[in-house]
């Protein structure tokens, strides 16, 4: 099956790898913004050397428990970045919820439009349906803010399953083809250990939808729940979830530490082609 995204096409006849950019004050330097889109630049052309088939942008940490941040500040931490990377070897995608930032992310050149509201909001689904970009459709229960209190499921794959059925449809409906959307369980956003591990466990039953799915574990608190690691230790415990994910039907991943976990799925590749 070929995935479009804007320009670019990949056969998916190996896993690929999303690279995370996080253009947030805390993720680079709080030496101005100057500085900021210089050290997000920087490390964009590091992970493309390493491997990433594509980058991830964002410039509004969605952690549990994160404050939202306006369009105005996520456009002037995301577009000077996007901007710089014209001409990139690979996809662009603009990790975003709001509208008014997909678009102009797209006419900054953004090829792909990552959504963890999986266009719910009609404004988001016009922007991308007006393109030729491709989408991310995540679920998530909750938000953000308030996502990690009490999530419930009766029956976790067949509710997310069943939304991200109903978002297929809803984008296919807008105009948006098949060819572009992939979907995505989206761990840790309002889910439990347990519902993290029954998702990763069962990811086949979402690969059966019949568009890729894309799997974001890297270095997330249900890792560190598993291992007893922080933050900066989860890099073995990334590796093998993305492993995992792979295994079991992810198309892509997404993930912080690019050049380890590209090697780790050509290993993979080796063994299953
Ligand atoms: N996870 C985060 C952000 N965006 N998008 C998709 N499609 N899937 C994910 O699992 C996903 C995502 C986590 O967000 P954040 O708190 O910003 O951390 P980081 O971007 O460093 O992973």
């Amino acid at each position: 099956m070929l995935f479009h995204c804007g320009t670019f096409q990949f056969d998916l006849s190996r896993p690929l790898v999303m690279g995370i950019v996080n253009v947030t004050p805390d993720s680079f330097s709080d030496g101005g913004q100057h500085l900021q889109r210089e050290a997000a630049l920087a490390h964009a052309r590091q992970l493309i050397a390493e491997g990433a088939d594509m980058l991830d942008i964002g410039g509004e940490s969605t952690r549990p428990g994160a404050q939202p941040v306006s369009a105005q500040q996520e456009l002037d931490r995301v577009l000077p970045v996007i901007e710089g990377l014209r001409g990139a070897s690979v996809p662009i995608s603009i990790d975003s919820r709001k509208p008014e930032v997909m678009q102009a992310a797209i006419a900054a050149g953004a090829q792909m439009v990552n959504d963890i509201n999986a266009l719910q909001d009609a404004a988001a689904m016009n922007a991308v349906a007006a393109s030729n970009v491709a989408v991310c459709l995540m679920h998530k229960q909750g938000d953000p803010q308030t996502m990690q209190a009490q999530p419930h499921y009766h029956n976790v794959v067949a509710e997310v399953s069943a939304f991200l059925r109903g978002r297929v449809a809803a984008a296919e409906a807008a105009g948006i083809q098949r060819n572009r959307i992939v979907i995505d369980p989206g761990f840790g956003f309002g889910k439990t250990l347990e519902h993290n591990l029954t998702l990763l466990r069962e990811l086949g039953k979402l690969a059966e939808l019949g568009v890729p799915v894309l799997a974001g574990l890297s270095r997330k608190s249900m890792l560190g729940a598993l291992t007893g690691q922080d933050v900066a230790q989860r890099l073995p415990a990334s590796i093998a979830a993305a492993l995992i994910a792979v295994q079991r039907g992810a198309a892509i991943v997404r993930a912080h530490d690019v050049r380890a976990t590209v090697d780790a799925l050509k290993i993979w590749q080796a063994v299953n082609s």
